[in-house]
């Protein structure tokens, strides 16, 4: 998505009584130090974690791109979560307050504030189950497949207690996707549920895992949470229900845990790929922690005081590190909400804002046009002055949703940024860092790098581009919390990231630099799309068309939606004999949301005869969007494809006299 270019680079907002305001020359020169020695500046926040034992080396960069964090050095992310707060005072402190989609007399029916010593126990209970009853052990994978519940970090710590590695795939994946994350992975088990609340319904996750397991390879137990009382087939000798696994593991027991390599893998999350199948992004455990500790002090500001809420689900990485890892790492007490936020009314959120005091809000620019489009009657009947800090992330924030919820939430006094970063980075690359010195805010921009992050916006033959001019996002130096490698593929790692640029990790963002030094992320350079925040390739919406039998050749574009961002539009081209009508647009639509999952609705279906290629024979996206969206192809001196001016030109004159006339 493009932002909207009514944007100013001159408007500054500075946050009212901010005691560590800076200019942004100021933190530019602050900054600049922090890149010249990052391995000493990584080296010295590293430290404030506890270690088993002190790495050997800061950074192993023998074999780029391939870098090792803290080699050597021994940790454990568990421990790090929950041992130290037990011993350090925070034992009673509530590390979760969650609440239950599903409404009762105006009140959430379901309420659970768990303490860090109850996170403590079931962990170990957790950890217990799946070391013993399951064999799992480091570097085992485990799957989970489960709706927002507190049993889902609770897996997430007791794998990671246990040195294992666990794979999470968001509950609105369908079970092909399940099935092909799960058969990469290898992973042995598969955690679930029989149900999940969302809007009002239930999702039924459980008989979506019996179908995928019909596909899997490696996956010989299945443990089953009851969350929503839905009718479920429980299959002999493969399912097993929790409650009855659980039943008889005391709530005292104990599980060492392992002492974990820095640069083992914690997790893999698998994001949508431009070509192929998804990635496995695996993410080490030192180097992540370490980058989450420094987020969440500098962009979060978190302090033991604090109520923190992160609307993120945790089936994607937001949720990973900023409701999982970040902030039980710092012992902050957060809200976790189940369903949607605007379920069963519009102010659901501002109502959970109000009923648990929130300070930190972490929410996203498709929640907050939503909420702009219901009206503002909704925020004004809730008490929402208890934030005292906001952040968005997952795709641009467009100047009128900042403006919206500065105002309504941020009485226009509260720092207010859009942290941006991908599920490769692990954690927040450019932001505004309220926690460590404040520099002016801009409706719309993303800010400046963190410190340690030497980012840049670069031009196709990879030198820094001239300010205000549109170029690509890269990262110039390894940094603490960035992946291993792609699981299983390391030669798709270097390919993908570090390619395009010679040792420069690449986006597939473009962004521009304002005269102050501003990053403003614009949205992807390539076949990716955000539609409501949530990442999907449109390679494997095409891959889905082709599995109806009508369809021999498609191209899916996102088109500029006022709430979501973006959504998929698909152009297809029909097999001979295939007749183009509503029936078929429906079937397709419909093949589409059974194959991916109900997270990819496809907006719209124009049959075609042809699709525009360049001479490789490479499809030119820019003009089929350019068509979707009724625009010229505009600029044809080409930033991002192949084609000659002519060829864009009469592919587009071609097409869009096509779609003009069907
Ligand atoms: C964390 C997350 C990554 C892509 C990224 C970019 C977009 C995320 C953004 C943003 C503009 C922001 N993105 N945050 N664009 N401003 N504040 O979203 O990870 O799902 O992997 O997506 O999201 O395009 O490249 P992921």
């Amino acid at each position: 998505m493009s932002v909207d270019w009514s944007i100013s680079f001159d408007e500054k907002i500075m946050p009212k009584d901010m005691q560590n305001a800076a200019t942004p020359e100021e933190y530019i020169k602050y900054h600049a130090n922090s890149v010249r020695d990052y391995k000493a500046f990584w080296a010295n926040i590293a430290s404030e974690l506890e270690w088993f034992k002190k790495w050997d080396k800061t950074l192993d960069d023998s074999n780029p791109p391939f870098y090792k964090w803290f080699a050597g050095g021994e940790l454990n992310a568990s421990y790090l979560c929950l041992d130290r707060h037990i011993k350090t005072g925070r034992k009673n402190k509530v590390a979760i307050i969650w609440e239950g989609e599903p409404m009762e007399n105006g009140k959430p029916k379901e309420v659970r504030k768990i303490t860090y010593n109850e996170m403590y126990r079931e962990v170990n209970r957790v950890a217990h189950l799946l070391k013993n009853r399951y064999q799992i052990k480091k570097g085992d994978v485990i799957g989970l497949y489960m709706p927002m519940i507190p049993e889902l970090p609770i897996f997430m710590l007791a794998a990671a207690r246990l040195g294992a590695t666990f794979c999470v795939v968001f509950s609105g994946f369908s079970s092909d996707a399940i099935a092909e994350r799960m058969n990469d992975a290898e992973a042995k088990i598969l955690v679930t549920a029989d149900g999940a609340w969302r809007g009002g319904k239930v999702l039924d996750l459980k008989s979506i895992v019996d179908q995928a397991l019909q596909k899997t390879k490696t996956i010989s137990k299945v443990v089953v949470l009851n969350r929503t009382n839905n009718k479920i087939n429980m299959t002999d000798g493969r399912d097993e229900l929790f409650d009855q696994v659980m039943k008889d593991i005391p709530v005292n027991t104990y599980v060492e845990p392992e002492k974990v390599k820095s640069e083992s893998p914690l997790y893999v999350l698998y994001t949508s790929g431009t070509t192929g199948k998804p990635k496995g992004q695996v993410h080490d455990v030192g180097g992540y922690m370490t980058l989450l500790h420094a987020t969440m002090k500098w962009v979060f500001d978190i302090h033991d005081h604090d109520v923190y809420w992160c609307m993120a689900d945790i089936g994607w990485v937001t949720g990973h590190s900023y409701i999982v890892f970040g902030p039980l790492m710092e012992g902050a007490t957060e809200v976790m909400y189940e369903g949607l936020p605007v379920f069963p009314e519009q102010d659901r959120w501002a109502s959970i804002i109000e009923r648990y005091g929130v300070s930190i809000f972490y929410t996203s620019p498709t929640a907050v046009r939503g909420w702009i489009k219901g009206g503002d009657q909704w925020v004004k009947i809730h008490d929402v002055k208890t934030v005292r800090l906001l952040h968005s992330v997952g795709e641009p924030l467009n100047p009128e949703a900042f403006r919206w919820l500065f105002k309504h939430v941020g009485r226009e006094m509260v720092p207010f940024g859009s942290t941006w970063w991908m599920t490769e980075t692990g954690g927040i690359m450019i932001s505004h860092v309220p926690g460590l010195m404040m520099v002016p805010m801009k409706p719309g921009t993303n800010g400046l790098p963190i410190p340690g992050i030497d980012a840049d916006v670069v031009d196709e033959d990879g030198n820094s581009q001239k300010q205000n001019e549109r170029g690509f996002l890269v990262i110039k130096n390894p940094w603490p919390g960035m992946p291993l490698t792609i699981f299983k593929d390391p030669d798709r790692f270097k390919e993908v990231y570090f390619s395009k640029f010679k040792n420069v990790f690449y986006a597939g963002d473009y962004a521009v630099r304002d005269p102050d030094g501003y990053f403003w992320v614009l949205g992807r350079a390539d076949e990716i799309i955000k539609v409501a925040g949530h990442r999907l390739g449109t390679y494997e919406l095409e891959s889905a068309l082709m599995k109806h039998n009508s369809v021999a050749e498609s191209a899916v574009v996102g088109v500029p939606d006022d709430i979501k961002g973006e959504v998929p539009v698909a152009f297809v081209i029909l097999k001979q004999g295939a007749q183009p009508n509503d029936t078929l647009k429906n079937e397709l639509k419909d093949t589409v949301r059974k194959t991916v999952g109900p997270v990819a609705s496809l907006k719209d279906v124009i049959f075609v005869s042809k699709l525009p290629k360049t001479r490789s024979a490479k499809i030119m996206r820019r003009v089929v969007k350019a068509v979707a969206i009724g625009k010229p192809p505009g600029d044809t001196t080409t930033l991002d494809d192949e084609a000659s001016v002519e060829e864009v030109k009469n592919a587009y004159a071609q097409l869009s006299g096509e779609v003009g006339s069907s």
